[in-house]
């Protein structure tokens, strides 16, 4: 995490600014989909934080390999699951109170198919068990033992319930005071949610975190919930979201832009209005930081936060680059 602040600012290219964007407006005044206008689409793979830029590069590799938009955010978060220097997302992530790593994560497709688990232990990948979750059994979502029982039975191996270095040493020091506040600091905010369009307009999405630090031992935060970490519909976009997880469930942030881009907002105004909304609902404004991103289906994309300090990575035909969101606070 040690590079978080060594952004590489790019401006992004304009290429997009080009794309006919192709929706037409319905009777009821809201937006759909207009096929017939494009036939064709422009990949582009759009991940939170910094770690999104390695994330992307697997996303992309494996879309260009032949890979589904599907595998590829969920092979691209693996990545960062894999991260040993990540603490917020995967096993080596910062434990609960009681001092247990606990996982939540989910996957979408732009069909509305979609799988999470949340609270569950010892899983190593558990965006690709949420992946199982949403192919393998007729419910969306499982939780704490019995996610980690339906990954056994999915031959997925159980890992060792030991803190990584890092977490321990931080455990040790955070136990001196126990005092849990969630904090604004991004370092403590690292959730990787990514979502994704290939060159036939499907749409993915996945998101996946060991969550708040030293949360309650039981939270759940926005990550797993459909809805609120996560939401895709391909008839308009994409959108996820990093942060303080109580806020994003109150307003249910992730369905909520992609119904305001429904309804013709642009993704980047979506993602001010969703924030201006968590804002104004906030019980506790100056402990709260949350990111919002979002893409639409012509590829336009928007990224905003409550407070400084959110990036997102984003890959498409052009190249790469990691850019500083636009935030409520300056
Ligand atoms: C949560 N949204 O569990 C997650 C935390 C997060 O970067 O985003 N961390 O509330």
């Amino acid at each position: 995490m040690g590079g978080r602040r060594k952004f590489i600012k790019h401006s992004l290219l304009s290429t997009f600014a080009g794309i006919p964007f192709a929706v037409s407006a319905s009777s009821a005044g809201s937006f759909r989909w207009d096929e017939k206008k494009q036939d064709h689409f422009t990949p582009q793979i759009l991940s939170t934080w910094n770690h999104g830029m390695a994330a992307n590069d697997k996303a992309w590799e494996v879309l260009n390999s032949g890979g589904s938009i599907v595998d590829a955010v969920e092979q691209g978060v693996m990545v960062t699951e894999n991260d040993l220097t990540n603490l917020s997302v995967g096993l080596q992530g910062l434990p609960d109170r009681e001092g247990v790593v606990t996982l939540d994560a989910s996957i979408m497709k732009g069909d509305g198919s979609c799988g999470s688990v949340a609270f569950v232990r010892q899983v190593k990948h558990p965006i690709t068990l949420a992946r199982k979750v949403m192919e393998n059994t007729p419910h969306v979502m499982l939780v704490g033992e019995g996610a980690r029982l339906f990954a056994e039975s999915e031959g997925m191996p159980m890992e060792q319930e030991e803190l990584s270095p890092k977490a321990r040493e931080a455990y040790r020091r955070w136990k001196e005071n126990s005092k849990y506040q969630p904090i604004i600091n991004i370092e403590n905010h690292d959730t990787i949610g990514m979502v994704g369009i290939d060159e036939n307009g499907t749409m993915a999405g996945s998101c996946t975190t060991s969550g708040l630090a030293y949360k309650m031992h039981g939270r759940v935060g926005d990550s797993p919930i459909i809805g609120a970490g996560l939401f895709v519909d391909e008839e308009v976009g994409a959108a996820t979201a990093t942060g303080l997880g109580e806020e994003v469930i109150r307003i249910c942030g992730a369905f909520l832009i992609v119904e305001l881009m429904r309804q013709g907002r642009t993704p980047q105004e979506a993602c001010e209005e969703a924030v201006r909304r968590a804002v104004s609902k906030s019980k506790d404004i100056d402990n709260t930081q949350i990111g919002f991103l979002a893409l639409n289906k012509s590829g336009e994309y928007g990224a905003f936060a409550i407070r400084p300090g959110f990036n997102y990575a984003q890959h498409h035909r052009q190249g790469k680059s990691l850019t500083d969101a636009k935030s409520w606070f300056k």
